[in-house]
């Protein structure tokens, strides 16, 4: 790597190189200044046009905007410099410079829509509150994976490519391999229950699902970060434990670790962490409190889904996050196990008071049961038989649940759009950048 110092760390009385891009310059006539940014910061050049060398004061200040420069020359404390100290340049360097029109202002003094921007990341990217976002989503998912291993879980990665999917009513994104049909995956659920049931245990994974939901809306992507668990000898309860655990632990990351990136998000006056365990409602308690509200046209019914509208009027009722547990079989897949009582499922969802985090349940472990099941569900058990034949090998009771990434982190910084959270999204309209 070059001899450099980042802006950060220049100290009065080094004599520094430090490269960066042009974040702006300040003509004042007799002296002007550059403001160079890197990764750490900021720092001022100055240039006493009269006292230096022609050549120079034309190269650093003839530069157009977001060039990328090097600037070699003393460091020294300045009161009046906006880091409190300044760099006399003895040589400039224009390294790559920029097209003088933009398509996007880094400064952030231009406002741009969210289009304009996925379509420009890089620019984008410049702004402290853009990368502030993604500083913190790689926080979350750092705090999550140790979250994992505290649980003495294995970080698993599943395939993409897959024969068949799983998730009934999201739709499937159909590929060809190798001159046969296969799809890229919506889940690794199968695959992490396989794990589980071998002498792994505990797993998680941390990686892309694809979901070809025709819907554009600020929660959907079309490619989506899935934060699954799978844990053998683990029920339901256990499951919505590992599931809080894991959410309680981004946040207390976040307000741990973030403080400048919620500085540059004007969050840090109001981040908090959320306190105490987190409700757990059956749906039965569900409906009928979404009922109360009446805010909705119609009264809701047992075996309904929730509509929107209904978990926000929970959302706004309970104030916080919370489990809704005890869902209809019916309304839950295959892989569910149901409770005793066959009506109901061991399923459940961790909601956010904005939408839904978070769907896992115990699973189906008895192989005659799990073979009925996929016959209720209309799907052809032959094509899963290198699934469900792992099922008479010796297969543990065992749990699990996926957690959206995205929306994590889009529930934790109160993202207006989804898509804000992903670095290059994936939506009905958008297949590149
Ligand atoms: P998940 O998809 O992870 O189960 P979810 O909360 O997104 O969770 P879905 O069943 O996928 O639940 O989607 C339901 C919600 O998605 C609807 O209530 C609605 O807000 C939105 N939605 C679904 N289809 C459309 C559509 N065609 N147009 C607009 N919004 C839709
Ligand atoms: P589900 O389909 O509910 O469950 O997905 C789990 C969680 O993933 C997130 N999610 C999405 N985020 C953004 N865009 C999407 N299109 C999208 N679809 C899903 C949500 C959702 O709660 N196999 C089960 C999980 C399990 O039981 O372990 C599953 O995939 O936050």
């Amino acid at each position: 790597m070059q001899d450099r110092t980042y802006t950060a760390d220049a100290e009065p009385g080094d004599d520094a190189t430090v490269a960066g891009w042009v974040h702006e310059i300040r003509d004042l006539g007799g002296i002007a200044f550059l403001i160079l940014r890197d990764a750490t910061g900021k720092i001022q050049i100055k240039f006493e046009k009269d006292e230096m060398d022609d050549d120079l004061v034309e190269t650093g200040l003839g530069v157009s905007r977001e060039s990328v420069v090097s600037v070699s020359g003393a460091v020294e404390e300045e009161p009046r410099a906006p880091t409190g100290v300044e760099v006399v340049p003895e040589s400039v360097d224009v390294i790559s410079a920029a097209d003088p029109e933009l398509p996007l202002d880094p400064s952030g003094k231009v406002d741009a829509d969210l289009s304009t921007r996925l379509d420009n990341r890089t620019l984008d990217l410049r702004k402290d509150e853009v990368q502030a976002v993604f500083e913190i989503r790689a926080e979350i998912l750092r705090a999550a994976r140790e979250r994992f291993r505290e649980f003495h879980c294995t970080e698993i990665n599943t395939p993409k490519i897959v024969a068949t999917g799983t998730e009934g009513g999201t739709e499937l994104f159909p590929i060809t391999y190798f001159g046969e049909e296969a799809f890229m995956n919506q889940s690794p659920q199968l695959f992490k229950q396989l794990i589980a049931g071998s002498n792994v245990e505990r797993v998680f994974e941390i990686g892309p699902i694809f979901r070809a939901e025709e819907h554009n809306t600020p929660r959907h992507l079309n490619e989506a970060t899935s934060i699954d668990f799978e844990g053998a000898f683990c029920d339901q309860n256990d499951a919505m434990d590992v599931a809080e655990g894991v959410v309680k632990a981004a946040y207390e990351a976040v307000a741990e670790n973030c403080g400048d990136e919620l500085e540059a998000l004007g969050l840090a006056e109001d981040f908090s962490v959320p306190e105490g365990d987190f409700p757990r409602l059956s749906y039965e308690e569900a409906i009928e409190r979404i009922n109360a509200t009446g805010e909705l046209d119609e009264q809701l019914v047992w075996g309904d889904d929730l509509p929107t509208e209904g978990e926000k009027a929970l959302g706004d009722d309970v104030g916080g996050h919370y489990f809704i547990t005890d869902w209809p079989s019916e309304i839950k897949p295959f892989y569910i196990m149901d409770h005793g009582d066959e009506e109901l499922s061991t399923g459940f969802d961790l909601m956010h008071p904005r939408m839904e985090l978070v769907s896992g349940g115990q699973r189906e472990h008895r192989h005659e049961h799990l073979i009925e099941g996929f016959e209720q569900q209309g799907l052809d058990p032959d094509q899963f038989e290198y699934y469900t034949k792992m099922f008479k090998y010796g297969m543990p009771p065992h749990a699990g649940f996926g957690l959206g990434g995205e929306r994590l982190i889009m529930t934790i910084l109160g993202l207006d759009n989804i898509r804000e959270a992903v670095l290059f999204p994936r939506d009905r309209q958008r297949l590149s950048p």
